[in-house]
């Protein structure tokens, strides 16, 4: 017998009505999450964008909140599903791609490089407090003349007694100036790739901040200087010897863009909707004309499409099936998209599009940094190509 199911208004802002694929838990952290990023973030962050900052006191309230390695397991971490992390990264970012990244960077690669590489006595040193908030990590892997190719890396590390002593330097190291233990990754004289953990203030580290961004404006972005910092054998990722090692973790941060980019291309959709409601040109709403129309329907459809992607990806990912070549299509699709809608956004606002007054201007400027970092647009192509053909076209 046919069912006759009463058809559902359309609701603009979930027009595919995705979260009906969504079991009540992972509903209440992501609402739990859009709530402090309404309350906390959205009413400061064009002031903080403009300033170069981000406040460090945001650092144990989301401590407080369990965000930071929340998909870890151990340790005192809540071991949530990855579709849970995945909406976590989606409405951080749709308040600031600079408080996504502080999220990213403290637990998908400093956090998740400790969890998954180190030992167990710098598991229990570092885990529970970087779960609280209580301390920060950063992931130093780009140099200045080695970032889509970190396996030409010109850091250093020489084993002198049970020391090592590490030299070089890291570029655009996001929270850097203000992590107490950095993940740094180097070279070793027999030409193997290994971590190690640096903490702030060993003599011979410094992490001074990189300005005059005009991207990521509220994150602190940092070099890493290196010079005859020596730091014990404890220190050393036990099991590291190849590019494994840093890559892997880099999967798990590239997985929180691919949501993390629909957050901040949703933001822009919902600002340029309810302007092209109130705005009146020629006598009415911009809303009524058939070429806004045309900008907010393709808007909606991108944004839906992306969910849809990252949900799915989600899904294989909680299920042990998703791998890189996945996230890489994640990535370039979901941040191209997001780039998409941000602009097109941006038109409707007309002038008011390009003040942060509004948050369509900062995110557009925060996405050329998401379509970079990461992996850039153009390496993860490669990688889905090399995926659909065999052949690598990488060098
Ligand atoms: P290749 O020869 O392909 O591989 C070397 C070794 O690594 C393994 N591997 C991976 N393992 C886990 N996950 C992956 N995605 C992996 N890709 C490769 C591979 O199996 C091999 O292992 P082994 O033990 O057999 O030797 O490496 P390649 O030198 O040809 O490079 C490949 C390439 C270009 C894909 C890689 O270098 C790359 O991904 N480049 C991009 C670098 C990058 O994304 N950097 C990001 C830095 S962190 C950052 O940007 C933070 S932004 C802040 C925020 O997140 O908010
Ligand atoms: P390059 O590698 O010099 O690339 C330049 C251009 O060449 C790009 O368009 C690239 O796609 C293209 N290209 C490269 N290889 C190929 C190829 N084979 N074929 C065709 N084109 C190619 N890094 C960290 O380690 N930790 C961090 O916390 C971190 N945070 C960051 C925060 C911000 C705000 C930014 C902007 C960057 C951050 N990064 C971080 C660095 C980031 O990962 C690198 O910028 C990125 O990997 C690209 O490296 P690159 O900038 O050196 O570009």
């Amino acid at each position: 017998m046919a069912t006759t199911a009463k058809p559902t208004a359309i609701d603009p802002r979930d027009f595919l009505a995705i979260d009906a694929l969504l079991d009540d838990e992972e509903r209440a952290i992501r609402d739990t999450v859009r709530q402090f990023v309404r309350e906390r973030i959205l009413p400061e962050v064009g002031e903080w964008f403009e300033q170069g900052i981000l406040p460090q006191e945001l650092v144990p309230e989301i401590g407080k909140l369990g965000l930071f390695g929340m998909h870890l397991e151990g340790y005192g971490l809540p071991g949530a599903s990855s579709v849970m992390y995945g909406l976590t990264c989606m409405e951080l970012e749709a308040g600031d791609s600079g408080l996504r990244s502080l999220v990213s960077v403290q637990g998908s690669l400093a956090m998740f490089a400790i969890w998954k590489w180190g030992s167990e006595e710098q598991k229990q040193r570092w885990l529970p407090p970087m779960h609280a908030g209580e301390a920060i990590g950063c992931f130093g892997l780009t140099e200045p003349d080695a970032g889509s190719d970190p396996g030409s890396m010109r850091t250093t590390a020489r084993r002198d007694g049970s020391d090592w002593v590490l030299n070089g330097s890291k570029m655009w190291i996001t929270n850097g100036t203000v992590a107490d233990v950095a993940v740094v990754w180097a070279r070793t004289e027999d030409g193997a790739i290994n971590g190690f953990l640096v903490e702030r203030g060993t003599p011979g580290f410094e992490a001074p901040e990189m300005k005059r961004k005009l991207s990521l404006r509220a994150s602190v972005t940092s070099e890493l200087v290196l010079k005859d910092v020596r730091v014990p054998e404890e220190s050393r990722f036990p099991e590291v010897s190849t590019l494994r090692g840093p890559l892997s973790c880099l999967n798990e941060a590239r997985y929180g863009i691919v949501w993390g980019a629909v957050g901040a291309g949703r933001a822009c959709f919902e600002a340029a909707l309810d302007y092209a409601r109130e705005r009146m040109v020629f006598g009415k709403p911009v809303a009524g004309y058939q070429l806004t129309q045309e900008k907010l329907a393709e808007m909606a459809l991108e944004i839906n499409r992306a969910t849809l992607v990252a949900l799915h990806l989600g899904r294989m990912k909680d299920e042990g099936t998703l791998r890189p070549e996945h996230v890489s299509l994640g990535k370039m699709g979901n941040v191209r998209g997001a780039i998409e809608v941000a602009r097109s956004a941006r038109t409707i606002l007309g002038a008011n599009g390009i003040t942060l007054e509004y948050p369509v201007i900062r995110h557009i400027n925060n996405l050329e940094s998401v379509l970079t970092y990461e992996g850039t647009h153009e390496v993860h192509t490669l990688s889905v190509g090399k995926a659909l053909t065999g052949e690598s076209a990488f060098r």
